[in-house]
């Protein structure tokens, strides 16, 4: 249970080109993900890697643009699926990459497409990740959100969890740790979910009977054990 509590599995989700692949450089602290300026998207396949921050290993999966032209939707679809699988037991948060700046119609139906794709509750294990944090200049994140009701929205959705990274800045760790601190924030608030979390997402509407099959023992445990650490949390009010 200690190493589920200790590691961080964190998705990097959103449109294509906005920075997801940049903002899992950040958090490695190196060039790990292909980001660039190429005319072709260059993640097609979701992938993982991890590191060690502030001493607990980290895993950061990144996802293909969501409403990209190059995939099909059931393409998309299925990346977002194994993005899941890559993470298991289960992803801690999902970061929704947002640019600064730039805030369209596709934007707004980017919490819908994952609702539809991962699971009703995404934006419960969602925080939303700004990129482009070198374009505030002088302005705070907060009077750039406040000025658009649909990113006020999209915020709120999220239980007004944010962050803004400036992926250019590599020399910043500090960008990093505070991302990390929100994360266990949302953790420490979903705490008897975090066992529960994996399980609801592998157990969820996902076709998921492939990687199921293979992973059928391990998860039968952890459910298990998920429920028992349920029962025994619930207990004393129960009894009392
Ligand atoms: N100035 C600036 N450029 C960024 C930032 N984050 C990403 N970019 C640029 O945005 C482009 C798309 O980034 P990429 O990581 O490939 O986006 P992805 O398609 O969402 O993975 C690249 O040219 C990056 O250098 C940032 O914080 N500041
Ligand atoms: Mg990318």
């Amino acid at each position: 249970v200690d190493d589920v509590g200790h590691d961080l599995r964190l998705v990097l989700v959103g449109l294509d080109r906005v920075g997801k692949s940049a903002a899992g450089n950040t958090i490695m602290g190196q060039e790990v993900f292909e980001s660039g300026v190429s005319f072709m998207p260059l993640t097609l396949k979701s992938e993982s890697r991890e590191v060690e921050l502030c001493g607990r290993r980290v895993m950061v999966v990144d996802t293909p643009g969501l409403l990209n032209s190059d995939l099909s939707e059931e393409e998309v679809r299925k990346e977002m699926e194994r993005s899941l699988s890559l993470s298991t037991p289960g992803p801690h948060a999902f970061l929704l990459v947002i640019q600064l700046g730039r805030f369209t119609e596709q934007e707004k139906r980017v919490m819908e497409t994952l609702e539809k794709m991962l699971s009703p509750s995404v934006s419960d294990y969602t925080i939303v990740l700004f990129s482009y944090g070198d374009k505030l200049k002088n302005n705070t994140i907060d009077q750039f959100i406040r000025v658009d009701q649909n990113l006020e929205k999209l915020v709120q959705k999220c239980g007004g969890r944010y962050h803004v990274f400036n992926n250019n800045d590599t020399d910043n760790a500090g960008q990093v740790k505070k991302l990390l601190d929100k994360v266990d924030q949302l953790t420490g608030k979903n705490q008897k979910n975090v066992l529960s979390l994996s399980t609801a997402f592998i157990f969820s509407k996902l076709n998921m009977s492939k990687y199921l099959c293979e992973h059928n023992k391990i998860q039968q445990l952890r459910h298990k054990l998920s429920i028992e650490i349920l029962l025994s949390t619930s207990a004393p009010t129960m009894l009392g």
